[in-house]
Order: structure tokens, then C-alpha cells, then sequence
């Protein structure tokens, strides 16, 4: 039975040079969210999504995990804990996390449109690119884009119902259905705590807010819940 679910984003990574979404100079500024995170741009124009997956998987793959990341990643190897992200990149994963569910996608994965094979990306991926496994000139990013459904909802929602602590960690929670996690957690009774870099608009459905960079608050939020890190695993 899960216990605790965490829900992390974009602020997650922002310290370690990954760029966030809304915040000032923040992605969708470079490139109208029409232009790039819809299966209509993809249709409309497959050359500008994949340089756009392309620049990301790039700068997702010179980015290093940060003191959050890892604390994050000790919390996951503790049972009854489920971490759950929306960003893309991989630094959860590279950190040690267990058990991540990557609800919006992943950028080092992509996917065939065509059979629905999926498969590890490390490079660039191009539209005229054959499958592994099909040969067709069908690959996309396997992310979840906006009107396409996130990635094992069904787990999520379960764990969401169960949870005795939920914890929002850098996210403007703007986008749905992951900004409503909430609102699920504190109707099942959860005890919801927001970790944000600065206590903005936020739902009232948090009981608690702690404000600052998330190398900071992350650590010691996790050093709470589970106990000082043991010298060496930080
Ligand atoms: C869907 C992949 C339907 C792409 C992304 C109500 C219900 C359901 C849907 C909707 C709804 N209302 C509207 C919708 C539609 C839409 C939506 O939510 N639109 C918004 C704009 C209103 N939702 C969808 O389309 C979703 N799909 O609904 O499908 C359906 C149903 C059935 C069957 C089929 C289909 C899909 C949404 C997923 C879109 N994909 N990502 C990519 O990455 O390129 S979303 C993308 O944007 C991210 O993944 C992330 O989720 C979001 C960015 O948000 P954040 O991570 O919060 O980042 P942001 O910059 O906003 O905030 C950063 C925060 O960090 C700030 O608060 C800042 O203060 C803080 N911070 C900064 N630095 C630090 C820090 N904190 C701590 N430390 C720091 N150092």
C-alpha cells in the first residue's frame, strides 16, 4: 500500500540547469506550447517537434542530478513511497530513484506511431528515421503531450486514495490532471505539504507550505520524513 506519493516538477530540475516551463525565460516563451506539445504541431511540422526533443534530450543528458534528486531518490527505496514526475528529463532515474513514474513521458525513450514499439533514445531522433522493430518512418518522443493522456493514471489514482502524505515538489500546478493530485490526496485525508521556491499561487488544499530552492527544502523535508541520510548517501 503506498503511504507517501510525491509529485515533482520542473523546479525539480531547475538547479541543475534544466530550464522550467513558466517561470521567467522559461520554455514555452521560446516556443508557443501550440508549436511544439501537440500531435497537431507534431502533424503540422515533425521537423521543429523532434529539433525541439532533440535540444531537450541534449541538454537533459549534460544536466547532473541535484541534492534533491537524491534525496528523492533515497526516499523511493523506502517502501510504501511512490514517486511520481512530470518532467522528462532523467535525473531522478540517475540519481537512484526506484520505482519513478514518468506520467508526462520521458525524453530518453521514443515510441512508434506506426506498432507501438518503444525503445531507449540516447541520440537525436528525425522524422524520416525507420522503427527498430517496423522499419517505418513513424517515430515520435514518447511524451505525453497536451490533449494526450498521461502515463499509468490508473496506479496514480490508487496510490492517491491511499496516501497518508502528499508532497508537491516545484510545480506551478497548472497543468492537469497532475495539478488536481491534490485535491484527491486531501479528500482521502492525506496530509498534503507544498515545496515550492516561493509560497505563489497555491491551492489551499496544502496544509503545509515550505518555501526555498529545492536542494535545500528537498533534503531536509526527506530527512524529516525518513531520518537523517546516513554519511556518504546524500
Ligand atoms: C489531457 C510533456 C485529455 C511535454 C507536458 C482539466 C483536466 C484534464 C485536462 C485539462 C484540464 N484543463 C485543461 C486541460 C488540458 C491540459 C492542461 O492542463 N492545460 C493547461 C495548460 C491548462 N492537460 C492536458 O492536455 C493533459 N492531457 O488532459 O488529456 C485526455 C483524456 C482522456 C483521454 C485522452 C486524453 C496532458 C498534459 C501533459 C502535457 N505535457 N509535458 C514536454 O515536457 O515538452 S506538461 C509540461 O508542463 C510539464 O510536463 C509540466 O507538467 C508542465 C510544466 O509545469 P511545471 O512542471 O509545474 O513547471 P512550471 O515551469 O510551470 O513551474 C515550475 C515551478 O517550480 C514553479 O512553481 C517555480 O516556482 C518552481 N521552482 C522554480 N525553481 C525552483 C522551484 N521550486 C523549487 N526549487 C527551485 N530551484
Amino acid at each position: 500500500m503506498i503511504d507517501i506519493v510525491v509529485l515533482t516538477g520542473a523546479g525539480l530540475s531547475a538547479e541543475s540547469g534544466l530550464r522550467t516551463f513558466r517561470d521567467s525565460g522559461g520554455l514555452w516563451e521560446d516556443h508557443a506550447v501550440e508549436d511544439v506539445a501537440t500531435p497537431a504541431a507534431f502533424r503540422r511540422n515533425p521537423d521543429l517537434v523532434h529539433r525541439f526533443y532533440n535540444e531537450r534530450r541534449r541538454q537533459a543528458r549534460s544536466a547532473q542530478p541535484n541534492a534533491a534528486h537524491r534525496a528523492l531518490a533515497r526516499l523511493s527505496r523506502q517502501p510504501g513511497v511512490l514517486v511520481v514526475t512530470q518532467n522528462v528529463d532523467d535525473l531522478l532515474d540517475r540519481a537512484g530513484a526506484q520505482g519513478v513514474i514518468h506520467m508526462h513521458g520521458a525524453l530518453n525513450r521514443g515510441i512508434c506511431a506506426a506498432c507501438g514499439n518503444r525503445f531507449a533514445v540516447t541520440g537525436d531522433l528525425a522524422t524520416a528515421d525507420p522503427c527498430p522493430a517496423c522499419g517505418a518512418a513513424a517515430l515520435r518522443p514518447d511524451i505525453v503531450w497536451f490533449g494526450e493522456m498521461p502515463q499509468q493514471m490508473e496506479l496514480i489514482m490508487g496510490a492517491l486514495q491511499t496516501a497518508r502524505t502528499f508532497a508537491a515538489i516545484g510545480t506551478s500546478g497548472q497543468v492537469y490532471p497532475a495539478a488536481g493530485f491534490v485535491e484527491i490526496a486531501n479528500g482521502s485525508g492525506a496530509d498534503c505539504v507544498e515545496i515550492n521556491l516561493d509560497p505563489h499561487r497555491s491551492s489551499p488544499l496544502f496544509h503545509r507550505h515550505i518555501a526555498g530552492p529545492a536542494t535545500t527544502t528537498v533534503p531536509a523535508w526527506v530527512d524529516e520524513v525518513i531520518g537523517p541520510a546516513a554519511s556518504g548517501d546524500r
